[in-house]
């Protein structure tokens, strides 16, 4: 089915920078389904933005693969959503050079994930990292699209699409949709690292404990909750300032099993952490088999996935060009006569 041009078009990508955590899952993936009936959807694996941190070249051709998989496993449909991986449509480097001129360096040197990023990978603090942001700007402008789901973590680069676009519409001409930010259902829903809950769950940390992936077995995933960082305390209840780690599990709990945070709550009053870290570990181990297994069942038919991304990019690009070369045109870029 080919994109309509009366539904709102809505972009969202993440990135293949390692194994799809629990927390990815819950913010942003899960979401992503349902989606699809109410709008035009544009689905990226971002390899271009994981290379901005160092990544084992042969992990991040696996983990790609592996996160187109997972997409169509948590019930991205190919057919009805545009699915495809970053790389293969060179417009959003092209469109990245072109913002980049209407960009100044101080805008992208405040941005909180670029320091924390910078903080925490000290050794590789690359002109990429900094220009993340302009990438994510191009991903969402290329396609027009008027809505972007968005976490907490990445209202500022919407700011800054939202900046870029209006800046640019306001120089050259209307060119781009302004995009919206997407409230999701539980937007507030921020999993936390099971080893310092003061930290969100990231793909990437050294720590795999730290972290339950998409593709953990059940006693791996029992295994991380049972040593899960908790307090000295024995009531299980909801406090993020006092009781950070107790209040994770309920998080992550309360959006496996759809029960609301008080009957949670309810449910292990009287009961010891030890009880109630492996029913969290079990809710959680049957709801990943699954879409682990379906994943697996995809990842074993190489040519499907092929077939899915030569679908996505010719798809993507069609759209993606169509944008480009206005811009090209009111830019001054001489595109022949
Ligand atoms: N801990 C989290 N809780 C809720 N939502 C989360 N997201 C990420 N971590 C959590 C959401 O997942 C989407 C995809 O993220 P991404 O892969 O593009 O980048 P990220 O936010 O940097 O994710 P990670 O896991 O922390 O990756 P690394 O370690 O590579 O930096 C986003 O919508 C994000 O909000």
């Amino acid at each position: 089915m080919e994109i309509s041009e009366n539904k709102q078009k809505l972009f969202s990508a993440v990135q293949p920078s390692g194994a799809i955590t629990i927390g990815n899952y819950i913010g942003a993936i899960r979401n992503f389904a349902a989606l699809q009936d109410r709008y035009d959807c544009i689905y990226a694996v971002a390899d271009l933005h994981a290379i901005t941190v160092r990544q084992d070249p042969a992990a991040l051709r696996k983990n790609t693969l592996a996160l187109l998989a997972l997409f169509i496993a948590c019930g991205i449909d190919p057919q009805k959503s545009v699915l495809f991986v970053q790389s293969h449509v060179p417009a959003h480097c092209e469109l990245t050079w072109v913002l980049n001129t209407i960009t100044y360096p101080g805008e992208l040197s405040r941005m909180t994930q670029f320091k924390d990023k910078s903080a925490r990978h000290a050794d590789n603090v690359n002109m990429g990292l900094m220009d993340y942001p302009v990438l994510m700007v191009s991903d969402i402008l290329l396609y027009q699209a008027a809505c972007v789901p968005v976490g907490e973590d990445q209202k500022q680069h919407l700011e800054l699409t939202r900046d870029l676009a209006v800046r640019f519409n306001n120089r050259y001409g209307p060119t781009f949709t302004v995009p919206e930010p997407y409230i999701l259902k539980d937007s507030g829903a921020r999993v936390m690292s099971l080893a310092d809950p003061s930290r969100k769950m990231s793909k990437s940390d050294e720590n795999a404990n730290a972290f339950v992936t998409m593709t953990d077995d059940k006693d791996t995933i029992v295994r991380k909750f049972k040593r899960a960082v908790t307090d000295s305390g024995s009531e299980v209840r909801y406090d993020p300032a006092a009781k950070p780690g107790i209040s994770n599990l309920l998080t992550i709990y309360h959006a496996f099993t759809g029960k609301s945070i008080a009957d949670c709550e309810k449910e292990f009053a009287g009961k010891g952490y030890g009880d109630f870290k492996l029913a969290v570990g079990e809710a959680v181990a049957d709801a990943v088999a699954p879409i682990r297994a379906e994943q697996a069942r995809l990842l074993a038919d190489k040519a499907y996935l092929q077939e899915v991304m030569k679908g996505g990019r010719e798809r993507a690009a069609r759209l993606a060009y169509r944008t480009l070369a206005k811009v090209y045109r009111k830019v001054g870029l001489y595109m022949g006569e």
